[in-house]
C-alpha cells in the first residue's frame, strides 16, 4: 500500500542524500564510468539513503526501476535522462515530476 506518502518520501530521501550538491552530482557518483543506474547501484543509492529496510529495499528498488525505466526501450538501467523525470532538473525543481509520473510512481507502491 501507500503512496503520495511514500512517494514524498522517497524524493525527500533523494533530496537530503544530495546535499548540496546537484541531483547530476549525486547520479554520477552512483552510476559511475558507464552512466548508468543499473540494479545493484540503485539499491545502493536507496540504502545510503535510508529509503526502506532490508526487507523492503529491494521492492523499492523494483518499483523505481519501473516507474522510470523508459517504456520504450526499457534495459533494467536508470540514465540521466530518465532520472531527470523523476527528480526535475535540480534547477526548476519546483515543477516537480510530470503528473503522469506521479501517477506511475504512486502505482507501483499500490499491491
Ligand atoms: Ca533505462
Amino acid at each position: 500500500m501507500a503512496t503520495e506518502a511514500q512517494t514524498q518520501e522517497l524524493l525527500a530521501a533523494i533530496k537530503k542524500l544530495k546535499g548540496r550538491g546537484t541531483y547530476r552530482s549525486l547520479f554520477d557518483k552512483y552510476a559511475g564510468d558507464d552512466a548508468m543506474l543499473d540494479g545493484k547501484e540503485l539499491l545502493e543509492l536507496l540504502e545510503d539513503a535510508g529509503v526502506g529496510n532490508w526487507a523492503t529495499r529491494s521492492m523499492w528498488r523494483d518499483g523505481v526501476m519501473e516507474a522510470v525505466d523508459s517504456k520504450t526501450a526499457p534495459d533494467s538501467k536508470i540514465s540521466w535522462p530518465e532520472l531527470q523525470q523523476l527528480v526535475g532538473d535540480g534547477v526548476a525543481s519546483s515543477a516537480g515530476p510530470s503528473p503522469g509520473l506521479w501517477v506511475k510512481v504512486r502505482r507501483m507502491y499500490t499491491v
